[in-house]
């Protein structure tokens, strides 16, 4: 087995730096995105300049303002963050189809193998990095490292706009002196139960045996050993069960209800199509829808959502060869009326989805059903 390549790249405050570029009042003052004190809101991210005040991501806004009363706070925009998300997956695809997405602006790579930039790992970080610039306007950090592990911390390691190279051959002198709560998986209760025992540096649990370590964390011990010495051998995961499918669109001009009505059984044949589009691709066994939710979004932009979990689920062998199983499609009628019924006011958008189920909830009620 080659030693394995892995990239981690995270991008530099993610959401305040879309921000700060679609709006040059927003730069060189400290932003946080989030929701309004005065509605309990908590910062989903800040940009470094509100950093240097001690806010961070999940801080309550309240408190956020008292550390530093002149920051400014914006409301969050899912869509574009989900624009410029999808960008820089595509430029990680340019190198390895081994991409695992960890969250909208963090994926690892495996380019073990890669022939790019002379399969110079190192140098194809660098140019993801700048490509992403290129492309979006943004920042991103990287970490280059022989695990997922060390590749996460490494992209912490220079942010913001760094980047970080661990080679196997100075992984021993990093990982000594490293703090334990860099140990993804060490939360507070861990660190301060870790501290207690006076380890607080990843050479003090080397030092521990294995023994000790499963004592005291039962399972965890393993992987707190493994970490330790910089060892991890989790593969990067590409296949992640898709958990629901949905279908939105916003109308040219805003509908009465009843016209929604007459909309439905569009809705419900791009729905199919999507379903059985994706099946076909994808092949997933057991596929088993568990809800079924209908959104409407109104002309004064406020939105809502009915979901029911169905009174049985409808799973694979209940399916007529490609056709939603009538159930369903009554379903999702009558959380269609019972959403209109709900207001009177115009609407602007519409959303149908269903959400899959676990495989062990499908084995127990296949039982159930059978
Ligand atoms: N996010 C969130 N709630 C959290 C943490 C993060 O909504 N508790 C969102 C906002 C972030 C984005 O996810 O912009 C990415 O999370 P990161 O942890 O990577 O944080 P940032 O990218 O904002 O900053 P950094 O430069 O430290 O990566
Ligand atoms: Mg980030």
């Amino acid at each position: 087995m080659p030693q394995k390549k892995i990239i981690h790249v995270d991008m530099d405050c993610f959401y305040a730096a879309v921000e700060m570029r679609d709006n040059p009042n927003l730069r060189g003052i400290p932003l946080a995105v989030g929701g309004s004190a005065e509605k309990r809101g908590v910062v989903a991210t800040c940009n470094y300049e509100a950093r240097k005040f001690g806010i961070h991501s999940a801080m309550s806004s309240a408190k956020a303002l008292k550390l530093c009363p002149h920051l400014k706070i914006i409301p969050g925009r899912m869509k574009s963050y989900m624009k410029e998300s999808y960008k820089i997956r595509e430029i990680f695809f340019e190198y390895t189809p081994l991409v695992e997405p960890l969250s909208l602006d963090e994926a690892y790579l495996d380019v073990t193998g890669v022939d790019k930039c002379g399969g110079v790992a190192t140098l194809m970080a660098e140019e993801i990095r700048s490509k992403i610039l290129e492309k979006t306007g943004l920042t991103a950090s990287a970490g280059v490292a022989p695990n997922k592990f060390l590749a996460k911390i490494a992209s912490d390691w220079k942010k913001p706009n760094g980047l970080f190279i661990l080679t196997p051959k100075v992984v021993p002198q990093f990982i000594g002196p490293l703090p334990i709560q860099k140990i993804p998986g060490v939360g507070r209760v861990t660190e301060k139960k870790l501290k207690d025992m006076g380890i607080y540096y990843c050479r003090d649990i080397q030092e521990k045996g294995l023994n000790f370590l499963e004592e005291h964390f039962g399972k965890f011990g393993k992987t707190l050993m493994e970490r330790s010495f910089g060892r991890d051998d989790r593969s990067v995961i590409t296949d992640y069960p898709r958990k629901s499918l949905s279908l939105e669109r916003t109308f040219n001009q805003d509908l009465q209800g009843v016209e929604c009505l007459e909309k439905f059984e569009q809705f419900i044949f791009d729905l199919r199509e999507r379903l059985f589009g994706w099946k076909k691709k994808k092949d997933p066994k057991n596929l088993y829808i568990s809800k079924a939710y209908v959104k409407l979004k109104y002309e004064d932009f406020q939105k809502t959502t009915l979901e029911k979990t169905n009174t049985y689920p409808f799973y694979e062998p209940l399916w007529i060869e490609g056709e939603l199983p009538i159930d369903l499609k009554n379903h999702l009628f009558e959380l269609l009326k019972m959403s209109l019924e709900k207001s009177s006011k115009k609407i602007r958008l519409m959303g149908i989805g269903v959400r899959f189920g676990e495989k062990e909830v499908l084995r127990s009620e296949q039982l159930r059903l059978l």
